[in-house]
Formats: structure tokens, sequence, C-alpha cells
């Protein structure tokens, strides 16, 4: 007699890390990686500025509008919110997706402000419930080697005592978070992606593909 086999979900990989670490670029050659071996894969990122939500965010980030520092926090955070039954329902056909940035930017930017009622505990409540990655790569650069992929551009954020800030804030966030993956993202785009690879493919051998996605 046949036995059903047990339905296998995809995988969610984020990929966070400071400005300029080359996370999108990464994010790219891994889902054309994965796609090459017969994977299904997705690419998504955040903030997703083609939503209404997504518009506001870009015109704050680009500084043609202004919003309190807990509501563009909020905005972001339902950015992620009006995806994440798509990316559950992927993830449970099958499909790996990969993000470019999650709530650890969110919570890291917002509370590197250091307004005094927006901490990092604050940041973290309404990011409680979204699909939990399986894997989050950290892509670690210097200061001098981002500033020689471009140096600061025009956004907010863009600025020595924010990224600063952001810096300390993600060391603190993932010394004490299991499931991370440090990138040395200093080195060649080559040497960058075959690292990524192969934590990617050690997270897959490990996890419980019948296991649902975490919250
Ligand atoms: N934000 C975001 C919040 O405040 N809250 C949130 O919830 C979220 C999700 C926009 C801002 O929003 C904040 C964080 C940000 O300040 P964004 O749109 O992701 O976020 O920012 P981008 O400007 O698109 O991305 P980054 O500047 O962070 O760049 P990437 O994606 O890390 O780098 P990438 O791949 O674009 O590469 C940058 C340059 O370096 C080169 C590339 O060719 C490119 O020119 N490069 C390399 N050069 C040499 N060696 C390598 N290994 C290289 N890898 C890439
Ligand atoms: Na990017």
């Amino acid at each position: 007699a046949t036995q059903a086999q047990p339905t296998r979900r995809g995988a969610l990989i984020v990929v966070e890390g400071l400005d300029r670490a080359g996370k999108s670029s990464q994010c790219e050659k891994l889902r054309d990686y994965l796609s090459q071996q017969g994977s299904p894969v997705k690419y998504i990122r955040f903030p997703d500025r083609t939503t209404p939500i997504g518009k506001l965010i870009d015109s704050y980030l680009r500084g043609s509008s202004h919003q309190d520092d807990h509501s563009i926090h909020l905005l972001f955070s339902a950015n992620r919110w009006e995806v994440a039954k798509s990316i559950e329902e992927e993830i449970a056909s099958g499909t790996t997706v990969i993000v470019d940035r999650y709530s650890y930017s969110g919570v890291v930017y917002s509370a590197a402000k250091a307004n005094p009622t927006l901490s990092l505990e604050w940041a973290w409540q309404p990011e409680i419930g979204l699909p939990r990655p399986d894997l989050c790569l950290f892509l670690g650069i210097s200061p001098e080697e981002a500033a020689k992929r471009g140096g600061f551009g025009a956004e907010r954020y863009e600025n020595e005592t924010m990224q600063t800030r952001v810096r300390e804030l993600f060391r603190t966030i993932f010394e004490k978070q299991n499931g991370v993956s440090i990138i040395d993202a200093g080195k060649s785009i080559d040497e960058v992606a075959s690292e990524i690879q192969g934590a990617v493919a050690g997270c897959i051998a490990r996890m419980d593909a019948t296991a649902p996605l975490g919250k």
C-alpha cells in the first residue's frame, strides 16, 4: 500500500543587516541559486513601498513627509502584517520565502532614535505573532567598508549617528537570539553568497518541514 507523503513546507529565511551590507544583492543571488536547484522560491522585501501603507513609508524615508516616531513604527509593522497571511500560504504550499529586512530592522531603527517612550520592548509588541523565521542571516559590515559601497544616501537614517546606534542595537538583539547566522559581508559578493548557501542548506536539512511555521 502506498502511504500519502506528508506535505513539506518551505522555509522562511530572513536576511538582515546594516545599510549597504549587500542584503538585496544576496537575496537575489539566493533566490536564483535555490530556483536553479528546483526549489520553489519567492523573494520579498520590507518596506514594501508599493502598497498604500508602503507609500506613506516611502514618503517618510525620502523626507517628503513627517510622522511621529511611534506612528511610523506601527506603519512599518502594518506593512509586514498586510502580507503575513500570504507568506504563510506560500510556505505551507512548499515555497521557500526569502525576506529582505524584517522585524529586526523594524525594532532596531525605531529604538535607535532614542525616543524616551520608544524602547526596544515597546517596539517588539506589534511584531508578536508575525511568521517566525526558520533562519535569520545577519550581514555585518564595518562602517569603512560600507562607505566604499556608496557612502550615505539621501534617505532618512542614512547618517552617522543613526548608523552607529543601529549597529549597537543589532549586536544587542542578535547576541541573545537563537537561529541567527552572522555573516561577514565585507568579503566579495561570491564569497558571501556561498557562505549564505551553506547556512541555508544547513537550516533546510535541520528543520522539520512537516511541522508548521512558528509564530
Ligand atoms: N526600516 C526598514 C525601518 O526603519 N523599519 C523597518 O521595519 C524596515 C523594514 C529602507 C530603510 O528603512 C528602514 C531601514 C532603512 O534605513 P531598504 O529599502 O531596505 O530600507 O534600504 P536600501 O537602501 O534598499 O538597502 P541598503 O542600503 O540597506 O542596501 P543593501 O540591500 O544591504 O545592499 P545592496 O545589495 O543594495 O548593495 C549596496 C551596494 O553595494 C554593492 C552593490 O553592488 C551595491 O552597489 N555590493 C558589494 N560591493 C562589494 N562587495 C560586496 N560583497 C557587495 N555586496 C553588495
Ligand atoms: Na536593500
